[in-house]
């Protein structure tokens, strides 16, 4: 499937504002791709369809989580967080695409997880800097991100834990674990 193919199955699934945000993760995430070494092919089309389910009813994605055995703690946690496994689902069912490394950068985009793929990381941080985003501590992770892949993640995650904590929601296990990985870790 080419890009304009691509991008046109996904502007029906979206509002203006977010097919707008789409191409900015699209563009960031070929960007960081080629600036890292990931493939710049399977950075742009996890990004194209990263949203895919963002406006699914919760309903329909509360379904799904049960149906296809997602883990059953996403319930308990913002709801805001279904749309990326369940995207996933249906990025493989209705577009066909079976490419694991891209479904796994969807389906991981918006909680983070441990031992994050290049290509997911990728994703992750595109997610949060395109040039569409505009919150407090994005242009220090976009100066981050020109030179350390590493250090832009760690302040991403913790800007949305911090977010979070601040007003007073749960943190899903797996954006901690993200954070204690990468900074355990250290890659
Ligand atoms: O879909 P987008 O708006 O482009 O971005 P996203 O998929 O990263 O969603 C981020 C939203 O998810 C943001 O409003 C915060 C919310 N959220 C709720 N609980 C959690 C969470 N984000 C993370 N990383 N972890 C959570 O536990
Ligand atoms: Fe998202
Ligand atoms: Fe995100
Ligand atoms: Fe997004």
């Amino acid at each position: 499937m080419n890009r304009e193919q691509a991008l046109k199955i996904v502007k029906e699934q979206l509002t203006d504002h977010r097919y707008t945000h789409t191409i900015g993760v699209m563009e960031t995430a070929i960007l960081l791709a080629e600036k890292y070494g990931a493939d710049e092919k399977k950075a742009e089309t996890a990004a194209i369809f990263h949203d895919y389910a963002k406006f699914h009813p919760k309903d329909q994605m509360k379904q799904i989580i049960i149906e296809q055995q997602m883990p059953s703690d996403l319930l308990d946690f913002s709801s805001e967080l279904w749309h990326a496994p369940v995207g996933a689902y249906f990025v493989e069912k209705a577009v066909g695409i079976n490419d694991k490394e891209i479904l796994d950068a969807i389906r991981f985009h918006t909680s983070g997880r441990v031992g994050m793929s290049l290509l997911e990381k990728i994703v992750y941080l595109a997610d949060y800097i395109e040039p569409g985003r505009h919150f407090p501590g994005v242009d220090e992770v976009r100066r981050l991100a020109k030179t350390d892949l590493h250090a832009a993640l760690v302040t991403s995650v913790q800007n949305s834990i911090m977010f979070l904590l601040k007003k007073g929601q749960p943190v899903y296990p797996l954006t901690i674990d993200m954070y204690n990985d990468l900074v355990i870790n250290k890659e």
